[in-house]
């Protein structure tokens, strides 16, 4: 059996670091989706702190267009503050912290919680970023300017991110800790950045060529090897827009069903998850909960969902009973 744990989910309303609207609805298409029930079936206790949000709602100057990335960026990093503190205080309470985003520009919050409650035990933070793309852009090299494509590199401390993204806030992980998993579409000066600072980058190919299982297997044994705290940062756009059509930036050739599952049971089986993103669903462009649906699945696959169940029990006492 799995111990159960304490879950705390946290929401962050925002789609601020996004090209398209609508992310702002994941956290209550995950409720409506029934997260929190999941969970409790698997007999973990939940509490939900609702959402994170901007106080004022988004209101454009011109109602066919989303603000330009840079009128966004005071949200991002406002809310990327807030995020961090609450979710360190989750996990100085003991607790698990489950983020629902929101864009994946909230992971500059919520890594960097993590990054600053590991950092005085002298544990190692891994982060497994489950993700269509590298989210290593900086400001200098984005071609879009949307800060989803930027929070790896910032947690990574690369330079070109100005003082307006630093703070007590920010936590600092090593590009050497980082493992990208499913990535298929990586800008060019991105893919030199990561190249030349030694992120893992398990891409749809190696996944295709290794099988998924092995690719799996050496990211878990790398950060058990230092004992580390593993993050895993999902973005729904690692799955196959087939299975996943809810997100705004789709690619083909995502991860399937089977191998989404399978990942995420073998993360719980490996003990070592110690917090969770869940973000990039876009309700407004789904297709009837069809991509919340799956990824309340897939959470829960994380957390002990089997198929057999954990412990079948003695089949004297089944048999017995009939
Ligand atoms: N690499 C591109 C596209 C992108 C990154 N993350 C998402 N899209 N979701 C960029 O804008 O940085
Ligand atoms: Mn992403
Ligand atoms: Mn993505």
């Amino acid at each position: 059996m799995p111990r159960p744990k304490r879950i705390d989910l946290i929401g962050i309303a925002t789609a601020s670091g996004a090209s398209v609207r609508g992310c702002g609805m994941g956290p209550e298409a995950l409720r409506v989706a029934g997260l929190a029930e999941a969970l409790i079936d698997l007999e973990h206790s939940v509490a939900d702190h609702g959402d994170l949000r901007r106080p004022q709602p988004d209101i454009s100057t011109n109602p066919s267009s989303w603000r330009l990335p840079d009128e966004r960026k005071a949200d991002v990093l406002e809310l990327a503050e807030s995020v961090s503190n609450a979710g360190y205080d989750i996990l100085k309470a003991g607790h698990f912290p489950l983020f629902l985003g929101g864009d994946h520009s909230v992971a500059m919050g919520t890594v960097s919680a993590v990054a600053r409650h590991c950092l005085p035990l002298q544990k190692p933070v891994h982060v497994l970023w489950i993700d269509a793309h590298a989210d290593y852009n900086t400001p200098e090299t984005s071609p879009s300017g949307n800060l989803h494509g930027m929070p790896l590199a910032l947690l990574c401390g690369e330079p070109g991110f100005n003082e307006a993204f630093r703070g007590e806030w920010l936590g600092r992980i090593d590009p050497g800790n980082v493992s990208i998993f499913g990535a298929r579409s990586i800008d060019r000066d991105e893919r030199r950045l990561v190249q030349a600072r030694g992120v893992d980058v398990i891409d749809m190919r190696k996944i295709d060529q290794l099988g998924v299982v092995a690719a799996m297997q050496k990211v878990i044994d790398k950060a058990k090897a230092v004992g580390a705290h593993l993050h895993v940062s999902f973005d729904v756009d690692s799955l196959d827009p087939a299975i996943a059509p809810g997100g705004g930036t789709l690619v083909p050739g995502g991860l399937s069903y089977r191998e989404a599952h399978l990942i995420m049971e073998m993360l719980h089986d490996s003990g070592i998850v110690g917090s969770l993103d869940v973000v990039e669903l876009n309700p407004f462009l789904d297709h009837g909960g069809k991509s919340a649906t799956l990824m309340v699945d897939l959470v829960a696959s994380l957390f002990g969902r089997s198929i057999m169940g954990e412990e079948p029990g003695p089949v004297e006492f089944l048999l017995a009973e009939n």
